[in-house]
């Protein structure tokens, strides 16, 4: 067994967490407030007895019309700023944050409005917390290829801020193909790329998002274990595979932890790393994660800190930075 200790003492990096995804119940009735936004649930916690989802899209649903509380630059600093605080405390010392910028452009709200808001955060972050971050940008799967595009332009003037590209929200029937061109188009700006795959989907869409997408990192990627030859390939690529254990077991991706694919596809060589995604609507942050596998899956200390270092090695810092945490 490992503890609780341990886990929380070893230096982390997150890798996949929406931040939107990190509202939690206390500040969304908080924003709500102050934005004199009307809430279908009477009280927190009957907002949090509706999160009970049975897959990816009910949780969709509830996500998306939460994140319509988040409506200034100072609502989003706010936000951004109590997940780092919240990161601090569970021995996180980098973070790759996800946002979704379309789902608050399509509100009105403007992007420079959603990236100063948490860019600040991030500055705060590392000047007094000493956290490392960096952002990227996820485009919304169920929308037209024509948005994405539109998103990418309107990230271009503040490129200095946005280390890559992602996919993101309903996977099955929005393959990674959907997204070939906006993808190019985004690695020729220089981009990181990265997709949610072989979550909900099949082992063919992380197959899209590597041959189509040519993306530098999988998000997810369960179904992977299904397909020797698709291993075989994530292998020779040391392509990095950001699991979110908690997520999995909240969407019914899994019907429990002892069948999450993690300490199998550890055992097959695989680069994986253990992620939050949403901690605010599936049950804990980033340790909680790690512990939820460590128990379910009866991992040793060693195994708990080798996916602690795949988290640096499957980070966008550079080498240089890498080598001061590892
Ligand atoms: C997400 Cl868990 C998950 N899957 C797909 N898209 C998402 N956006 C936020 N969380
Ligand atoms: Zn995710």
């Amino acid at each position: 067994t490992v503890s609780p200790d341990f886990i929380k003492g070893l230096p982390k990096a997150e890798l996949h967490v929406h931040i939107e995804g990190t509202l939690e119940p206390e500040l969304l009735f908080e924003l709500a407030k102050r934005n004199s936004i009307h809430l279908k649930y009477p009280s927190i916690e009957a907002l949090r007895e509706a999160y009970s989802f049975t897959k990816l899209q009910d949780f969709l649903d509830i996500y998306y019309a939460g994140a319509n509380v988040l409506q200034t630059e100072q609502d989003f600093y706010d936000l951004t700023w109590a997940y780092l605080k919240k990161a601090q405390m569970e021995g996180i010392v980098h973070a790759e944050i996800f946002f979704d910028p379309q789902t608050h452009t399509a509100r009105g709200i403007q992007f420079e409005t959603v990236i100063n808001g948490i860019s600040k955060a991030l500055e705060d972050g590392r000047e007094k917390l000493g956290i490392s971050a960096k952002l990227i940008m996820c485009f919304l799967r169920h929308l037209v290829e024509l948005s994405a595009f539109r998103t990418l332009e309107d990230a271009l003037p503040y490129k200095d801020q946005i280390v890559g590209v992602g996919l993101d929200s309903s996977e099955r029937g929005n393959p990674p193909s959907k997204f070939t061109d906006v993808f190019a188009a985004a690695r020729r700006e220089g981009f990181k790329l990265v997709a949610h795959a072989g979550e909900e989907g099949t082992e063919a869409y992380v197959r899209e998002a590597i041959d189509l997408l040519k993306v530098d990192r999988i998000d997810h990627g369960n179904a992977s274990i299904q397909d020797d030859h698709l291993v075989d390939a994530l292998n020779e690529r040391r392509m990095p595979l950001t699991l979110c254990p908690l997520s999995n077991k909240a969407l019914h991706v899994i019907q429990n932890m002892e069948e999450h694919p993690l300490k199998k596809m550890l055992h097959k060589g695989l680069l994986v790393t253990v992620n939050s995604d949403d901690p605010a609507y599936f049950g804990g942050y980033i340790n909680a994660n790690f512990q939820a596998v460590a128990d379910a899956l009866l991992l040793n200390k060693e195994e708990v800190a080798q996916l602690a270092r795949n988290s640096f090695h499957g980070s966008f810092l550079s080498d240089d930075e890498k080598a001061c945490f590892l």
